[in-house]
């Protein structure tokens, strides 16, 4: 992801590896005042259904999802979902694909950030081929599909 000059912005083209199909792009904005940061875009062949969508650590996916290190936690949280206070700040829950495999993505969130030492800027936005459970169950989500 990179920051565009002069605000508070972010984009990453989500491109699947070598077998994939999944392509799309999502902006990031946030508003300085409200500390909101938006994330819309649209992601295109997915399998139907829910996807886990995450911030990693790492903006480095010259190993697909492996080499983007696990979900962004500075603060050192247990996995939770969005709405949760207790997350990892990188825990952005699930995108849905409709029968199309079309996600519409729009998400409102306060934990991420595209300023300060928390930053989320230079990190990879990961489309997992599987859901996420948000930390209520033992779904295991490691996964395939990628991004930046
Ligand atoms: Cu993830
Ligand atoms: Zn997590």
């Amino acid at each position: 992801m990179a920051a565009k000059a002069g605000g508070l912005k972010g984009v990453a083209l989500i491109g699947g590896g070598a077998n994939s199909t999944v392509a799309g792009a999502l902006h990031f904005f946030q508003d300085p005042a409200s500390g909101f940061t938006e994330v819309r875009g649209k992601v295109t062949g997915l399998a139907p259904g829910l996807h886990g969508f995450h911030i990693h650590s790492f903006g480095d996916t010259t190993n697909g999802c492996n080499s983007t290190g696990p979900h962004f936690n500075p603060h050192n949280k247990p996995h939770g979902a969005p709405i949760d206070d207790e997350r990892h700040v990188g825990d952005l829950g699930n995108i849905v694909a409709n029968r199309d495999g079309v996600a519409e993505v729009f998400i409102k969130d306060l934990q991420i950030s595209l300023t300060g030492p928390h930053s989320i800027l230079g990190r990879a936005v990961v489309v997992h081929a599987d859901p996420d459970d948000l930390g209520r169950g033992k779904l295991a989500y490691n996964s395939a599909a990628i991004l930046l």
